[in-house]
């Protein structure tokens, strides 16, 4: 249970600062206490403080994305 409220994608589909942008913006709509980190080399989002795994994928893919747990 360690760490529950940390979850992590990758989204190879984010390739420049526009995909950054974009999903971190949705992800604070949907939750504005989350903490959105975004390595757009890695390909890898990492999210602190939102909901749970499936319903923050879903934010992520609603904006055009096709996050993968990392
Ligand atoms: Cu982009």
């Amino acid at each position: 249970m360690s760490n529950a409220n940390i979850l992590a994608f990758t989204v190879s589909d984010m390739t420049c600062g526009h995909c950054a942008k974009a999903i971190t913006g949705a992800v604070l709509t949907a939750y504005p206490a989350a903490k959105v980190d975004i390595d757009i080399a890695a390909k890898r989002v990492t999210i602190e403080n939102a909901g749970d795994r499936a319903a923050v994928a879903s934010v992520i893919e609603a904006e055009g994305y096709s996050p993968v747990d990392a």
